[in-house]
């Protein structure tokens, strides 16, 4: 796990770092350590534990900080919950959440069992009891919600596709640029007016390019070693790029080449777990501000080498999202790649 990812993923669900400490131990936390953090986290309003530490490390944490101590499955879920965009992806968020803190509450009903009464986190002893129930049976009735609404998925694509817009999902890793291209590609319209779209979610903008209208949708992006319990939850969230007819892949065009590499990869590889396929994948080699052109020419010929061997079509395209380069350019394909197919297919 890397810095660089702690950092992409905390700015994405929306926190400030204001300083990352290093465990000697993988999930657990020395006392010296422990003391540290409890002495820096007066200026914190909450603590991100990046890493998977049992439900005892969570409460000593909670315990010498008096803050709300977030995992790195909690944060990823946060991730998700800020852009799911279909009530099933809600109800597998919230399934995934709920089935994440069981063994929390567990432990706290433990403890105050054992006349350790961590009062100063909530409720008392009956009350948490009462919780854990709450918790168990409200999971029995997402569950049921989820099996009805397998049926009308199919119902609700076909509606999206009635409508004859063609859709155009910006995907890619976290801070690679995707709202930032998204803010500009669509700065200048204003949120879709039909009426489906505006209650349907603020991610989808309808942005009009020279050969015609497109939606766009800013995705939550591709996150690595997503948690086997929550890989539900992910790839609900990332259904609108099944629903897609071109996909903006973007990819920051600054990192070094092996990161480049791996991570059109494996975001081509969720894409067809997903069932992602058979679309054109426009990338756009963001950050071009940030790099210089020889490191540029040579990831860009990495990305079309992955791109060709899968017979994906592709297009590659360098942009800015901050100076503007390469913009126009980019909206131009994409309303061109995502129309002529969906006029054949839509009448
Ligand atoms: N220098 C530079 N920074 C960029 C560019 N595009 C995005 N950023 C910055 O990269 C960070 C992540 O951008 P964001 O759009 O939130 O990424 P997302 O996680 O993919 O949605 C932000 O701090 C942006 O200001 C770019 O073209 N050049
Ligand atoms: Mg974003």
């Amino acid at each position: 796990m890397s810095l660089e990812e702690v950092r992409a993923l905390a700015h994405t669900a929306g926190y400030e770092i204001i300083e990352i400490f290093r465990t000697r131990y993988r999930n657990r936390i020395g006392s010296g350590l422990l003391e540290r953090i409890s002495y820096m986290s007066e200026e914190a309003d909450t603590i991100i534990f990046y890493g998977n530490p049992s439900p005892s490390t969570v409460f000593q944490l909670m315990k010498a900080t008096r803050k709300p101590v977030v995992d790195r499955v909690q944060l990823i879920l946060e991730i998700f919950a800020r852009h799911a965009g279909s009530r099933e992806a809600k109800l597998q968020i919230e399934m995934a959440r709920i089935k994440h803190e069981l063994p929390l509450v567990r432990e706290y009903i433990r403890r105050s069992k054992m006349g350790e009464y961590p009062g100063f986190l909530g409720p008392g002893r009956y009350a948490v009891d009462a919780y854990y129930r709450h918790l168990t049976s409200k999971l029995a009735r997402i569950r049921r919600q989820l099996e009805k609404l397998k049926d009308t998925r199919r119902l609700r694509r076909n509606a999206r596709r009635r409508l004859g817009l063609p859709q155009a999902a910006i995907v890619g890793y976290a801070s690679a640029g995707k709202t930032s291209i998204f803010n500009a590609l669509s700065g200048e319209s204003k949120p879709v007016g039909e009426e489906y779209f505006t209650t349907l979610h603020p991610k989808h903008k309808l942005v009009t390019g020279k050969h015609g209208r497109i939606v766009l949708v800013d995705t939550v992006g591709f996150i690595r070693d997503i948690p086997p319990e929550i890989i539900e939850a992910f790839y609900a969230t990332l259904e609108e790029i099944v629903d897609s007819d071109t996909i903006i892949f973007v990819v920051d065009i600054s990192e070094p080449l092996d990161t480049i590499r791996e991570k059109v990869v494996s975001g081509l590889d969720i894409m067809a777990r997903i069932g992602a396929v058979g679309k054109p994948v426009i990338v756009a080699a963001n950050k071009m501000d940030l790099t210089d052109p020889s490191h540029a020419g040579k990831a860009i010929s990495i990305i079309r080498k992955i791109l060709d061997e899968r017979g994906i079509e592709n297009t590659v395209i360098p942009v800015s999202a901050m100076t503007g380069e390469g913009l126009e350019r980019l909206l131009e394909v994409s309303t061109k790649k995502a129309y002529p197919k969906s006029l054949h297919e839509r009448g």
